[in-house]
């Protein structure tokens, strides 16, 4: 059961950089729900693709799993023999909590959590690699590295969803985006007050690229084509291929 997220709610003297910690896990389902346009859209899609692209005897990447949202969507497909979906978090209670949460779920596909740093550690054997809403939270100097790591572990014919809160070159696009985003917020019952203090929290954590720039860097990296296939304002999510 997820708690309402009204970490926000009332006016804070000092307001922390934002963090993956028990407060947030607490209320971490409401809060990507309430603050995603289209998150449910591209959880469940994660699965549709993950099922379409998986090989036997491969590995399905989950990186930045929180609860685990995209590994269930994943392990709820009829996936091929020996698959095995490894979720990775560097936080101690998003680990935690998705542990139990797998605990109640009956389908088998085998899950490996592991509590680390995505830009750490070694990848293999991949046939898909999911990033939702994960890389806008790595320092932008380890962004190149890390997708090129990625990209070397895929098989031949695998996929990277790398799904993001995106920025827009031209100032009034960006302006009117941000804009929509807050309004989408409002709507699902954040008062300006939260919204304003979640965008002071976020800043300088989550930092954004431009679609433009992810593509470059998945091409370069040696994918084959990398589309947007889900993009509501500022929130975009893109298929990349390696032929
Ligand atoms: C979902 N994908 O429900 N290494 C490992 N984990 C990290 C790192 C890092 N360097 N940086 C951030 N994280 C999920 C939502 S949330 C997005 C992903 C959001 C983790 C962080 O601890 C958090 O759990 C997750 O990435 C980002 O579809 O809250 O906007």
């Amino acid at each position: 059961m997820s708690n309402k997220d009204n970490l926000f709610s009332e006016p804070l003297d000092q307001i922390a950089p934002f963090r993956f910690d028990e407060s947030v896990v607490s209320v971490f389902p409401d809060m990507i729900k309430r603050s995603v346009p289209g998150y449910p859209t591209i959880i469940a899609m994660t699965g549709v693709l993950a099922a379409r692209y998986a090989q036997a005897n491969s590995n399905l990447y989950d990186l930045g799993c929180s609860l685990g949202a995209s590994i269930l969507s994943m392990r709820q497909q009829p996936l091929p023999d020996s698959c095995k979906i490894i979720g990775i978090d560097n936080s101690t209670a998003m680990i935690e909590r998705c542990r139990s949460v797998l605990d109640t779920d009956s389908n088998t596909t085998p899950v490996e959590l592991r509590c680390d740093d995505i830009t750490a550690v070694d990848y293999d054997n991949a046939s898909v690699i999911v990033l939702n809403f994960t890389l806008q939270f790595v320092r932008p100097e380890l962004r190149n590295a890390l997708i090129q790591k990625l990209v070397a572990s895929l098989r031949p014919g695998g996929i990277l969803i790398i799904s993001e809160k995106v920025e827009f070159t031209e100032p009034h696009l960006d302006q009117l985006n941000m804009d929509l985003h807050h309004e989408f917020k409002r709507r699902n019952g954040y008062s300006d007050l939260e919204v304003a203090q979640k965008r002071s929290a976020i800043e300088n954590v989550l930092i954004r690229d431009s679609i433009e720039t992810h593509r470059k860097r998945l091409l370069d990296a040696g994918c084959d084509s990398a589309n947007v296939w889900f993009q509501c304002f500022n929130f975009a999510s893109i298929v990349a291929l390696k032929a």
